[in-house]
């Protein structure tokens, strides 16, 4: 077997075993707070690497000012872009770790990696825990290349000279986009199995600022359509987007509902939960 000797070390009882990487976090904020606190960086997994910063970026007016900003700033190549209400557990280091060693022997060139994918034929790869969702997808071995990656968790290199597009605007998007550039620079995208628990507030009604962000990402990319986001298809004549409109209207003006449930508040009872839950779930499904 051939092992890269940059994605694996020898362990004091001489098993090869994947080196953690030094890696940078950024996380957009509107205001640091509790949902911060209580999630992103109670994370059991922080502890696992050897090296690691954490950019909070606070009160930017879109995800790609604030992430283009981190890039500047970081002082890792690695870099993860991640939503302040993910947990990442205990082994999530090794498993990002396991990740990036397989892309060394079949796809140094990577693009962008996320822990929720979907390919342009609607196959959806992960492995997930949405409070409001449920478990999805589950543990798998290789890296799945995929159209685009939901923004919960990003991750990317500096040196890949890959940038978020400044002129996409708010937070909604950029995951999708940053794939359509990777893969115009010619570098593919993957899923990764790198387990972890998205704390969310989950929404049945977008926002308009998530159709903004659809019309611009239609427009600059229609030579590309169809385009399958983890939340919606982007087509020529929009029709997954009206039928979704539609079912907002139904929700918001009949049923009077705007969302269901609310962010998990006790964090702990929620990672419990997670622990009996996560041996696996139903696959393709959006977050
Ligand atoms: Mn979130």
């Amino acid at each position: 077997m051939v092992v890269s000797t940059a994605a694996f070390r020898l362990s004091r009882n001489f098993i090869l075993v994947p080196t953690v990487p030094s890696i940078a976090f950024v996380v957009p904020v509107a205001i640091k707070g509790d949902v911060l606190r209580d999630n992103f960086l109670s994370s059991p997994g922080l502890a696992g690497f050897r090296d690691h910063e954490v950019l909070v970026q606070e009160n930017f007016p879109s995800a790609s000012l604030a992430f283009n900003d981190a890039i500047r700033r970081s002082g890792n190549d690695l870099i993860a872009f991640i939503h302040q209400d993910v947990i990442l557990p205990a082994n999530w280091p090794a498993q990002l770790s396991r990740a990036i060693g397989h892309l060394d022997q079949i796809d140094p060139n990577w693009g962008v990696l996320g822990c929720w994918g979907v390919t342009e034929d609607a196959n959806y790869y992960g492995h997930i825990h949405s409070n409001g969702l449920g478990t999805l997808g589950r543990a798998f071995e290789q890296p799945v290349p995929v159209q685009t990656l939901d923004e919960t968790v990003l991750i990317l290199r500096k040196s890949s000279g890959l940038r978020f597009d400044d002129k996409l605007p708010h937070f909604h998007l950029h995951g999708s986009d940053i794939c359509l550039e990777a893969a115009r620079q010619g570098r593919r995208s993957y899923a990764i199995s790198a387990f972890c628990t998205h704390n969310n507030f989950p929404y049945t009604i977008l926002p308009r600022e998530f159709y903004e962000c659809y019309s611009y990402v239609k427009l600059k990319w229609v030579a590309h359509l169809p385009i399958q986001t983890s939340c919606i298809r982007i087509t020529r004549f929009d029709f997954p987007m009206r039928w979704r409109r539609l079912q907002e209207v139904y929700l918001r003006h009949i049923r009077r509902k705007e969302s269901f449930g609310a962010r998990a508040q006790n964090v702990n009872a929620l990672l419990k939960e997670v622990g009996g839950a996560m041996i696996e779930g139903p696959a393709g499904r959006s977050l």
